[in-house]
């Protein structure tokens, strides 16, 4: 499929989750550079960075985009030759992919560490991630169940619903707007994640932050999951997080909204909660505080503050 194809299912969220996000973008490069017929290392330069660009623009909240997108880019930017440079598009994407998949394994032999016998976890959204950690605690035969949210207005919590039936894991799905009614009976929050600041904050789907108050009102724990190519290097020099907002069609049928003139709709995405929530986050590297996040944007992605400078 073409990069501005698979874009659009980006954007429409038929592809969506960040980790999948990220990988869906490494591959579409992969494939972009073997389609190319450049005839040489500038023209291919810059037909690879409009595909990547058009990749980018699709969704600006899940910091695992712009961080694949570098990743499977950075070799070929430095390349001598044509063939070296495609040759690096291909090899980091491949490697991209591998490990992304490994992260969501190591990750869920750790987090699944932190759920013991009689836990009462809930979860919001559709995380692979947060999923794979509850699986796993499951395939370690502990005996626990599951609270999960419908999440307006997309309604990822059938999906998550479905992987946890799938699972054989007892479930109980509810309206996102009964998380507070409930935390009483909650004993772990696990959430995943499509961005972590420097601070530790973590910026997941919208009604997140909300679950994080009650839960820290309940002395709930929480934790989020989280490959280390989610989180964000920008986020050292202070640059904030775009909160996408999506059509609002989504929330209010266009045809009730238009009767309604005093009405705007608004339909923000994603929410922030801040690293006072977050018990641990939980990388393919180990569990940390949210304190730590600046150690895995500097020792695992590489960066730090005099990259900014250049
Ligand atoms: P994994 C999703 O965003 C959710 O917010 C989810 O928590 C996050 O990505 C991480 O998902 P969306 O694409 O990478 O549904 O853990 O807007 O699957």
């Amino acid at each position: 499929m073409s990069v501005t194809g698979i874009a659009e299912k980006i954007q429409s969220m038929e592809i969506r989750g960040a980790g999948r996000i990220a990988r869906t973008a490494a591959l579409a490069l992969k494939e972009h550079s073997n389609d190319l017929d450049s005839k040489d290392l500038n023209t291919f330069l810059r037909e690879m960075e409009s595909a990547a660009d058009i990749l980018l623009q699709t969704r600006p909240t899940a910091v695992s985009l712009p961080n694949a997108v570098n990743i499977v880019m950075k070799g070929a930017r430095n390349a001598q030759t044509l063939d070296e440079a495609r040759d690096s598009v291909i090899k980091s994407a491949d490697s991209f992919i591998s490990n992304s998949e490994l992260a969501v394994k190591r990750i869920a032999e750790i987090g699944a560490r932190h759920i013991k016998d009689g836990d009462v976890i809930l979860t919001h959204c559709n995380s692979e991630a947060a999923l794979a950690c509850i699986i796993e605690a499951h395939r370690q035969k502990k005996k626990f169940e599951v609270f999960a949210t419908e999440v307006r207005p997309r309604n990822q919590g059938y999906i998550t619903i479905k992987t946890l039936n799938d699972a054989g894991i007892k479930t109980s799905f509810i309206v996102d707007s009964a998380a507070r009614y409930f935390m009483k009976d909650i004993s772990l929050v696990i959430v995943g994640s499509d961005a972590i600041t420097v601070n530790g904050a973590v910026v997941n789907k919208i009604g997140t932050s909300q679950i994080a108050l009650c839960a820290h009102e309940a002395r709930t724990p929480l934790i989020a999951a989280a490959e280390t190519y989610k989180f964000a290097p920008k986020t050292i020099t202070g640059e904030l997080i775009q909160i996408e907002e999506r059509d609002t069609s989504e929330v209010l049928d266009r045809e009730k909204a238009a009767e309604l003139s005093f009405v705007t709709v608004r339909n923000p995405a994603f929410d922030v909660t801040p690293a006072d929530y977050v018990d641990l986050i939980i990388t393919e590297h180990g569990a940390i505080p949210p304190e730590m996040a600046y150690v895995i944007i500097k020792e695992y992605l590489g960066w730090d503050i005099g990259d900014f400078d250049r």
